[in-house]
């Protein structure tokens, strides 16, 4: 008792600090209550316009995070020199004038033998201020080999908004307006983007609006949907263009937005074609060809046949969206897209929300307004020496661009990362060898689909280091350990969200003193770093921190690495309290302003100020997307190619004109059906802070709120007609084997499945995590990392890494 704080020290003393969550893509606006230097709670930023103080139940798991007793606390270097699961690294602490000393003296050694571009910076979560270390030094030292984890996010689900209305981002749900929600896959009071407001307002949409959640697994969402559709994985393309068939057979489409006959007669008759010239459009592109191609075909009666729907349900959703018409919105998420054929998918839902008018519209959807951010740091123009020149113009690891890896990121070829071939690339060292990697607030030997890949090639590089609050997965295999101050109450950053109409930008500031040898990951290490270079004779980045990145209210550079960190997020924010006249949403008062109130909301998104005005190729919004036949088409040339074959490389059955529209293709599948009856179904846990959260008691103690799941367990969910089949009882330790690999958890029986299917939360099964996360640390998982059963694949448009719908899984009790 005596080492606890005095009483009047205890109460009221505390204050809350504005900062941000980073746990998932929401991006939530915070405050955090700090009581004698300890934060103690957190809740939503009462000034934020996108949620307020609303927030998912995960963002307590954060303060589990920060006082969890397992984080890193200092530097540390492997001593063993084998790698491997089964070589315990024996990590010993040394200082980080020693762990600069190490990181320097290799790049500047790579950078004697002409070797830049073996060095890599993979990085998962980042702030807005992720430019500097992330690109800038990346480039300063010579590669070019800056790696994201986007291509294991959820690109895939931006290839139809990009390709049909030219927003390469995601969309905001004006649910407050709603009349019909159809959701493929999406679960947005649980999971997906800017859940703290969703979460808010899905009680009142569904006293508003039809709901129709489309998902394997009875998810959240659905359980509070007006219909559920189990649909059949990989099947979600049948609906959507069966609802879009009857959508112009009956007329239902939104005349105002897509156009209409000349003579306002509608010619859309089953398997019939048009003419063409019958028809002018309005504000879309390219129906009557989709028809014609496609559409006349895709009745209720084929999706009965190719997907097992019911035509009379179809019917009744088209018409619920016909009716309420613009106010409409049609969800797509990684589910349906991270998908072998995910760029069809998401071009096939998505065109749902220009038939029926909801892109733009009240009550449909819109993308992010802009912000006025310096999201860049200043050019290195002067910066870059001819090793680093050399470096930059050498191919990147992960194989982008090239015939089997379209990735076409914002039309161009090449244009996306496909993080999870990186392995692949590593382990064949083609284009070359890896050796230096830095990896920060990411674990891809966790969290990317056949992680046995990971491993080995990352036992193969030289040199690994993990910047990270916790040994991981990834640490494992890692030679040196630094420690990472948390995002969200130790480190000055940021981040963007959208949602209810606006756009904000939130802060994240040092709540907390750090209680640890911790440094900031996106500021601090590259200041550090870059002086540590300069003192070795290498001196580009640390000149270019100290020109280039001044304090916008000072004009002076840093004094030292903390004075740094800060200044980044000036930087960057310095439009939105500086007082420029930018018009596009609050004036904030100054720097300190922004810290106290850590938000800057936009003006209210203005509807419809997108119509006319796609970024597309015509400016329209594509049924046919001419946007995307120019980027493949460029594909194809660059490969001295034809489209069909760069279809026929990368996976696709679409031949000739239907590569450039929404079409069906049947579902790829991985394994033998004899041997791997059953198909995996993924799914986040509503306690998913990402891969980052399973070291939280809590989590475990609380997991049943995901519905069909158990506290202190990790279940895989059976249909109890396939659990009848198999033999299986609630509590059974089974086995789930894959081409990829096996893993063993706990059987549930569960009506919320589909029959056919395993639905298992992604989350568990870290071996090399922490105390609660594994069973015993470095050799024994708690539960099964999904990742390990799921096959290496992609959508190769889009260079995402598929996650669903492709892996045949067999079952035995273990
Ligand atoms: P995480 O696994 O969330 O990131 O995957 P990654 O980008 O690899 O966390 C990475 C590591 O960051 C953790 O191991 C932890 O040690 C460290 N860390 C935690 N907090 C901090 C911090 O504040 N700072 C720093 N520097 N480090 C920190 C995420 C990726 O996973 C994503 S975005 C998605 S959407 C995918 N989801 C998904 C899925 O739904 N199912 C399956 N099967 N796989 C998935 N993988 C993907
Ligand atoms: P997921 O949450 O991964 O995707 O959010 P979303 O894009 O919404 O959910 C995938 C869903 O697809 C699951 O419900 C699964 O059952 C379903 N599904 C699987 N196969 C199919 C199929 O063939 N068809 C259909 N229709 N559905 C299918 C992703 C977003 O979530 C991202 S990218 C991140 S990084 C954030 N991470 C995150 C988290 O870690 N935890 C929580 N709780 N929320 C998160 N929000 C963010
Ligand atoms: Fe927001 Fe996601 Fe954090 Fe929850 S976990 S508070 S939804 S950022």
């Amino acid at each position: 008792a005596e080492d606890l704080p005095r009483i009047d020290l205890r109460t009221g003393t505390g204050e809350w600090i504005a900062t941000t969550c980073q746990g998932c893509t929401s991006w939530c606006a915070k405050q955090v209550y700090v009581m004698d230097g300890r934060a103690i709670k957190v809740r939503g930023n009462p000034h934020s316009k996108v949620h307020g103080i609303a927030s998912c139940p995960r963002q307590h798991l954060n303060l589990q995070q920060l006082y969890d007793t397992d984080r890193v606390v200092e530097p540390m270097i492997r001593t063993n020199p084998n790698k491997g699961r089964d070589q315990d690294p024996q990590f010993k602490p040394i200082s980080w004038d020693q762990a600069l000393d190490l990181l320097a003296d290799k790049i500047i050694a790579l950078r004697q033998r002409n070797e830049s571009h073996k060095y890599a910076l993979f990085r998962g979560r980042y702030s807005f201020t992720n430019d500097l270390f992330y690109d800038k030094f990346t480039k300063l030292v010579g590669s070019p080999n800056n790696i994201s984890h986007s291509a294991i996010c959820a690109e895939a689900h931006k290839m139809g908004p990009y390709y049909m209305d030219g927003n390469w981002g995601y969309n905001q749900y004006d649910l407050n307006h709603a009349k019909y929600v159809l959701a493929f896959g999406a679960d947005p009071i649980a999971s997906n983007r800017q859940t703290s407001f969703y979460a808010s307002e899905w009680g009142n949409a569904l006293d508003r609006a039809t709901v129709v959640v489309v998902d394997p697994r009875l998810t959240a969402s659905a359980a509070k949907a007006h219909k559920w559709i189990p649909i059949e994985p990989g099947k979600d393309p049948a609906l959507a263009l069966a609802i879009a068939h009857v959508a112009l057979v009956e007329g239902l489409w939104y005349k105002p937005f897509v156009g209409d006959f000349k003579d306002s007669q509608n010619r859309f008759v089953a398997g019939q074609v048009v003419d063409a010239k019958h028809f002018a459009d309005k504000h879309s592109h390219g129906l009557v060809h989709w028809w014609n191609e496609a559409l006349k075909d895709y009745t209720p009666e084929w999706a009965q046949q190719h997907a097992g729907l019911d035509p009379e349900e179809i019917r009744a959703i088209a018409r619920g969206m016909g009716k309420s018409a613009p106010a409409v919105q049609v969800w797509t998420s990684r589910g349906p897209t991270m998908q072998i054929q995910g760029t069809y998918t998401s071009l096939a839902c998505h065109a749902l929300n220009g038939l029926f008018g909801g892109i733009d519209s009240k009550g449909g959807l819109f993308p992010a307004q802009s912000a006025p951010l310096n999201s860049k740091f200043p050019s290195l123009d002067g910066y870059l020496d001819d090793v680093a020149k050399a470096g930059l113009k050498q191919e990147k690891i992960d194989q982008r661009g090239r015939l089997t890896f379209p990735a076409l990121k914002s039309g161009k070829s090449g244009g996306g990362v496909v993080t999870n071939n990186v392995a692949n690339a590593m382990l064949a060292q083609d284009p070359y060898q890896l050796e230096l990697i830095i990896a920060y607030f990411s674990n891809f030997a966790f969290s990317g689909p056949d992680t046995a890949r990971w491993e080995k090639a990352l036992a193969q590089t030289d040199f690994v280091a993990h910047v990270t609050t916790n040994i991981a997965e990834f640490s494992w295999f890692a030679d040196l350990l630094l420690p990472a101050s948390h995002h969200m109450f130790e480190k000055w950053g940021g981040a963007n969200a959208i949602g209810n109409g606006y756009r904000q930008v939130s802060i994240q500031q040092p709540v907390v003193k750090p209680g640890w040898n911790t440094k900031q990951d996106e500021s601090e290490l590259p200041y550090l770093l870059a002086k540590r270079l300069a003192q070795k004779g290498f001196d580009a980045p640390w000149r270019y921190i100290n020109e280039q990145i001044r304090d916008p209210e000072t004009g002076k550079a840093a004094k030292d690495e903390q004075q740094f960190a800060e200044i980044t997020v000036k930087y960057v924010t310095a439009p939105l309290w500086d007082g420029t006249n930018h018009g596009k949403g609050e004036r904030l008062n100054g720097w300190q302003d922004f810290v106290s109130k850590g938000v800057w909301n936009s003006n209210p998104y203005e509807y419809q100020s997108r119509w006319g005005k796609y970024k597309t190729v015509t400016g329209k919004f594509e049924f046919y997307s001419e946007t995307l036949k120019k980027a493949l088409v460029g594909h194809a040339q660059k490969h001295g190619v034809s489209v069909d074959q760069v279809l026929e490389a990368c996976d696709y059955d679409a031949r000739g004109e239907l590569a450039f529209m929404p079409h069906y293709e049947e579902p790829k599948r991985d394994g033998d059906k004899a041997k791997y009856p059953l198909l995996l179904v993924d799914q986040k846990s509503r306690l998913n802070l990402e891969g980052r959260s399973q070291n939280s008691s809590w989590y475990y103690e609380l997991k049943d709120v995901d519905p069909g799941d158990e506290a202190n367990e990790d279940v895989a969910k059976f249909n109890p007609v396939d659990a009848k089949k198999l033999n299986l009882a609630n509590g059974d330790r089974i086995r789930i084997s894959s081409p990829a690999g096996s893993i063993t958890c706990t059987a549930k029986l569960w009506e919320g499945v589909r029959p056919g299917t395993v639905a298992k939360c992604f989350g568990q099964g870290h071996w090399a995590f922490g105390r609660h996360a594994s069973t015993e640390f470095g050799k024994v998982a708690r539960g099964g990392n999904n990742n390990e059963i799921i096959t290496d694949q992609y959508d190769r448009l889009s260079g995402s890494s598929a996650f669903y719908s492709h892996t045949r899984i067999r079952v035995e009790k273990a």
